[in-house]
C-alpha cells in the first residue's frame, strides 16, 4: 500500500548562493545574487540564485538582473561557477544516497529517498532527517530543507513548506489536512496554465481541489486530471526510481598549488587506482575516461577519450588519463586541482549476458 511508504525529499537552500558563501566566508549574512553581470543596472540576463538575505529585498530566481540591482544594489553580484556547483552536487548526492533504500536524484540540489525499509516509523524518519542535516552541515557546511511523507509529491511540497533549514513531517493521517490550505500552485507540475484554468473554476486551494469529483478534473484536464486529484488527496503513488549511474569520479585539490608535472602524474595514478577500486566494487565497466584540470587562477578544463571495449582496470584509466593530461604539460600555470572520471558505464552482468546472447545467436545461425 502506498500509505505504508516513508519518502523523504531533500532540497538544498539557495544552493548556488550557499556554495558561494561557503567558498568565501566573508559573504556570510550578506545578500548574494548569482547571475548575469548587473552592469550598474544596465545588465541583461537574469538572477540564477539568491541568498535568503537577498530574498528579503524581494530578489527572486529568474528575475531580470537589472531589477535585482534596482531593489538591492548593495548585494554581492557573482557570475555562476557551474563546474563548482556540479562538483558539490555530486558529493552531496553521494552522501544522501547512503541513507536511502532507494534513491532518486531529481535535480542538481534535490533528491527523493525511499526510507520505508530503513526506518521503522515516522518518528525514526524524523531522527534520520536530523542526522542527514547534521552530516550535510558538518561535512559540506550547507543547509537543506527536508519533507517527509507517504508520497513523493507531498514530501516535495513539505520540503518547500519551511525553508531555509526546515524539516516538515506529514504523517499519512495528516496529509489531506496539511495540503488543504495550500494554494494549488505549490503542486510541482502545476504551471501557470493549469493554475489559471483551475482559478477560472474557483479552485485556488488544494482543499477546494480535494472536494471536486475526479471525473470533473479529467473532463477539464484529461489524463493529467487523474494525477492532479491523486496528488491533491495525498494518493499519488509515483515510485522513487533508482536511475542508472552516469559516471564515477574522484579528484584531489592540493594544499598548495603544484607546478611539478611528475607530481601531477603521480596523483593521476593514485586517483586511477582509487577509481578502479570503486568500478570493481560496483561491478561496473567503463568505456570513457575523462580528466579535469584546474589551474591556480581557477580556469578549469575537462577532456575525454573513449575506447571500443568496456574495461574496469586501473592501468587503462591511468594510461588514458595521462594521455589526456599531455595537452596541459606545457602550460606554465600552477595546478590547483586534478580529477579523473569514468563514464559510459555498464554493468558486468548486463555485459556478460549481452555477450552470451550474441554468442548463442551466432551458434544458432
Ligand atoms: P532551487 O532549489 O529551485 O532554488 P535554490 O536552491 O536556490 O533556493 P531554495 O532555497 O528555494 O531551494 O534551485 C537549485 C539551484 O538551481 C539554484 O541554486 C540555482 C539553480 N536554478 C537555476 O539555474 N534556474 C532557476 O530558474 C532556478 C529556480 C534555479
Ligand atoms: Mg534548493
Amino acid at each position: 500500500m502506498a500509505t505504508g511508504r516513508i519518502i523523504l525529499h531533500v532540497d538544498f537552500d539557495a544552493f548556488y548562493a550557499s556554495i558561494e558563501k561557503q567558498r568565501n566566508p566573508a559573504l556570510k549574512g550578506k545578500p548574494v545574487v548569482v547571475g548575469a553581470d548587473p552592469k550598474q543596472g544596465k545588465g541583461r540576463g537574469v538572477v540564477v540564485a539568491c541568498s535568503y538575505e537577498a530574498r528579503e529585498y524581494g530578489v527572486r530566481s529568474a528575475m531580470p538582473i537589472s531589477n535585482a540591482y534596482r531593489i538591492c544594489p548593495n548585494a554581492i553580484f557573482l557570475r555562476p561557477d557551474f563546474s563548482l556547483y556540479e562538483e558539490v552536487s555530486i558529493r552531496v548526492m553521494a552522501l544522501l544516497k547512503r541513507f536511502a533504500d532507494r534513491f532518486e536524484q531529481a535535480g542538481l540540489d534535490e533528491a527523493f529517498l525511499d526510507i520505508t525499509r530503513v526506518v521503522g516509523d515516522y518518528e525514526d524518519a524524523g531522527k534520520l532527517a536530523h542526522q542527514i542535516k547534521n552530516e550535510i552541515c558538518s561535512k559540506e557546511n550547507l543547509t537543506c530543507s527536508i519533507g517527509i511523507s507517504s508520497s513523493k509529491s507531498t514530501a516535495k511540497i513539505a520540503s518547500d513548506y519551511r525553508k531555509p533549514d526546515g524539516l516538515t513531517l506529514v504523517r499519512p493521517a495528516e496529509v489531506k489536512q496539511f495540503l488543504a490550505p495550500l494554494p494549488v500552485s505549490v503542486i510541482p507540475g502545476v504551471g501557470k496554465k493549469t493554475n489559471e484554468l483551475l482559478r477560472s473554476r474557483q479552485i485556488v486551494s488544494i482543499g477546494q481541489l480535494q472536494v471536486i469529483p475526479r471525473i470533473k478534473l479529467v473532463e477539464w484536464l484529461g489524463k493529467g486530471g487523474l494525477w492532479l486529484w491523486d496528488v491533491g488527496n495525498g494518493e499519488e503513488r509515483g515510485e522513487v526510481k533508482e536511475r542508472a549511474l552516469k559516471s564515477l569520479s574522484t579528484e584531489h585539490t592540493y594544499e598548495e598549488d603544484v607546478s611539478d608535472r611528475a607530481v601531477i602524474e603521480q596523483t593521476i595514478e593514485l586517483l586511477s587506482a582509487e577509481l578502479a577500486k570503486r568500478v570493481k566494487e560496483d561491478r561496473l565497466l567503463f568505456k570513457t575516461v575523462g580528466v579535469k584540470v584546474r589551474f591556480s587562477d581557477f580556469d578549469t578544463y575537462t577532456r575525454e577519450i573513449t575506447v571500443t571495449n568496456p574495461c574496469n582496470d586501473s592501468a587503462t584509466i591511468f594510461r588514458m588519463a595521462r594521455t589526456l593530461f599531455e595537452e596541459f604539460k606545457e602550460d606554465e600555470r600552477e595546478i590547483r586541482l586534478i580529477g579523473v572520471r569514468v563514464t559510459n558505464l555498464s554493468n558486468i552482468e548486463t555485459q556478460a549476458s549481452l555477450e552470451q546472447w550474441i554468442h548463442s545467436d551466432k551458434e544458432s545461425a
